[in-house]
């Protein structure tokens, strides 16, 4: 089922399956409405969705080593491929049926709020998990908070997967990019860390200055874990066609940079197929693998605790 809220300045729809951001529409520059996400027209579209288009991850975002993990001297099997973990498993929580839950319309700030749950050794991660999704406007701004309870110690990392193209069209590739990010996660062909970090100096990832994404030298794609400074927005993407700015807010300590190559989706929600469409994901979250990588910062969830992780997206013209 598909659900809306709006303000004067933006309107998201969603959909239970997955907790999906489906659409979020924002002005531009000369006050046309712009789709800024990539999205499907109905929630069956998401039923096969290897891209995770607009999706709630989970239980682990990003990649586990080794098909599992151990815990309290217990061992968890996880659903693998080559030894890799992916998004949750086969069956993560972007393929559930989420409960909508206090739907707030008519007001400033209206919001959404989706729950699910996943029982004990889903996809073989332990404890009860209660995890929530909330969805706020609040002017310019999309505020998306989970937060998640176990009943037993476990490991979680949430974030949500929306493709970001801020002309609502075309490339990616001619929007201008900061990041606010000094190291990034150096990682093997499997795609899993090594342990190691390296700075973004004299790499392609240097992106502390503003600079069009591609006309950045040596720029060719990124799918990669960058380290948050912490202060100021992670990231700032604008785009000078529209005029849109977004900025990224949040609490998280690492986001995943991701801009797949070739992702033209015919069923694309504005009813047209773009040959040059591309877009960029950023995934705020804490750091892939960190249950089999001891000196990552923990991503241990225990009873009594509140998993917290609060991402804005506040937009903005120039
Ligand atoms: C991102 C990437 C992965 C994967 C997925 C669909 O999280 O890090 O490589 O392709 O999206």
């Amino acid at each position: 089922m598909k659900h809306l809220i709006k303000n004067d300045h933006i309107c998201l729809s969603t959909f239970n399956y997955g907790a999906t951001i489906q659409q979020l529409i924002v002005r531009d520059k000369n006050d046309n409405d712009v789709n800024v996400v990539l999205g499907f027209e109905k929630e069956e579209d998401y039923y096969n969705n290897p891209f995770y288009i607009g999706a709630s991850i989970g239980r682990y975002a990003g990649r586990i080593s080794k098909g599992g993990f151990s815990l309290n001297g217990d061992h968890y099997e996880l659903h693998q491929e080559n030894g890799v973990h992916l998004h949750g498993g086969k069956n993560g929580l972007n393929k559930k049926q989420w409960q909508p839950e206090h739907i707030v319309q008519d007001t400033d700030t209206p919001s959404i709020t989706y729950t699910v749950t996943s029982p004990h050794l889903e996809e073989g991660y332990p404890g009860n998990l209660k995890v929530s999704v909330t969805y706020k406007l609040i002017g310019n701004s999309l505020k998306i908070v989970y937060e998640a309870t176990t009943d037993r110690t476990t490991v979680l990392n949430l974030t949500n997967h929306a493709y970001f193209n801020l002309e609502g069209r075309n490339s990616v590739l001619d929007h201008e990019l900061k990041l606010n990010s000094e190291t990034f996660v150096e990682l093997d062909r499997k795609l899993l860390p090594t342990g190691n970090f390296s700075p973004v100096k004299g790499t392609a990832y240097d992106f502390l200055s503003p600079e069009i994404i591609g006309t950045k030298p040596g720029f060719s794609g990124i799918d990669d874990v960058f380290v948050l400074n912490g202060k100021g927005p992670a990231a700032i993407l604008y785009a000078p066609q529209t005029g849109i700015e977004m900025k990224v807010i949040t609490n998280q300590q690492a986001m995943v940079i991701f801009t797949p190559e070739d992702l033209r989706i015919n069923n694309f929600v504005n009813g047209a197929e773009y040959e040059n469409f591309s877009s960029i994901c950023f995934e705020a979250q804490t750091f892939p693998d960190a249950p089999n990588q001891p000196d990552f910062p923990s991503a241990v969830l225990r009873p009594g605790e509140v998993y917290r992780n609060e991402t804005v997206l506040e937009f903005g013209l120039r």
